[in-house]
């Protein structure tokens, strides 16, 4: 798949590291402190293989409160721009606002990861106006509310046709074809029961046609499944980005580069 100047060979895995810059995650020591302490953690993601770097500036975790589109450009802008010119990887804009994806594009960015799957108003002609590959990923709710209870008759069918849905309507936007991937959206709405049928049903979600990504780090189902904290989920981020592989994930989201990258490359190797 094309991003920007760069071709990625998708049939082999390919790593996202993730980059949040958020208040909570690089604010020690004010915003410029922020902004190199996110620059020197993105170059050394980069060092240890990943692909991409995923930068969101809206945190998606359960129960998070929505940022204002000033916020997110704030926080987001001047580490994309910099990136842009440090960094040899796709960089990717994690975000839902049209605005941020015209502006993280125009700074570098050539990738749109969208939890909502560009069903905000004016997102699909945005990135089809882009013309840079998007992820289409699935959610049941929405951050706040997301894991109060969440009910599927068959969560991979519903899955599987939300994602197709999306995929045929970013089509008719004007996207192309090659440039879609889907991603069933772990943990967005899901039980760990729904969590384990998505795993095992990935190669149904394969068969619409389009890389699937996966992101499974550090998330709450390793901690329902073990009791770890979320600083001790690696063990389990491990064990499940082998499994998502193993079952035909093209691209891997993680906070955790260099080791996730061994682990796909041999879960791929004995595949
Ligand atoms: C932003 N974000 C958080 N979790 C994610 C996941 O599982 N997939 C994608 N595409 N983005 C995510």
């Amino acid at each position: 798949m094309r991003f920007g100047s760069r071709d990625v060979d998708l049939t082999t895995p390919k790593i996202m590291g993730i980059l949040n810059v958020t208040p909570d995650s690089f604010s020690d020591g004010g915003r410029y402190a922020a902004r190199d302490a996110a620059l020197a953690h993105a170059e050394r993601m980069v060092q240890d293989g990943a692909t991409f770097i995923d930068v969101g500036g809206e945190s998606t975790r359960p129960g998070a409160q929505p940022v204002t589109l000033q916020e997110e450009l704030d926080r987001v802008m001047p580490v994309i721009e910099k990136l842009a010119a440090t960094v040899s990887a796709v960089i990717s804009i994690d975000t839902s606002k049209p605005q941020v994806m015209r502006a993280a594009v125009a700074a570098g960015a050539s990738l749109i990861n969208d939890v909502y799957a560009l069903q905000a108003p004016h997102a699909l002609a945005t990135a089809a106006e882009l013309a840079v590959p998007v992820c289409l990923m699935h959610m049941r709710g929405e951050p706040r509310t997301m894991q109060h209870d969440p009910h599927y008759d068959d969560v991979v069918r519903e899955v599987r046709d939300f994602l197709g849905a999306r995929a045929a309507a970013a089509i008719r936007a004007g996207i192309a074809p090659a440039h879609v991937i889907v991603d069933p959206g772990f943990g967005f709405g899901k039980t760990v029961a729904h969590n384990a049928a998505l795993l095992r049903g990935l190669p149904a979600l394969a068969e619409l046609g389009f890389p699937v990504l996966v992101g499974l780090s550090r998330k709450s189902i390793i901690g329902a499944l073990t009791g770890a904290s979320v600083q001790e989920r690696l063990p389990g981020s491990l064990a499940l980005a082998a499994l998502a592989v193993w079952e035909g994930a093209a691209i891997v989201r993680t906070h955790d580069v260099a080791a996730t990258v061994q682990a796909v490359r041999v879960a791929h190797a004995m595949r």
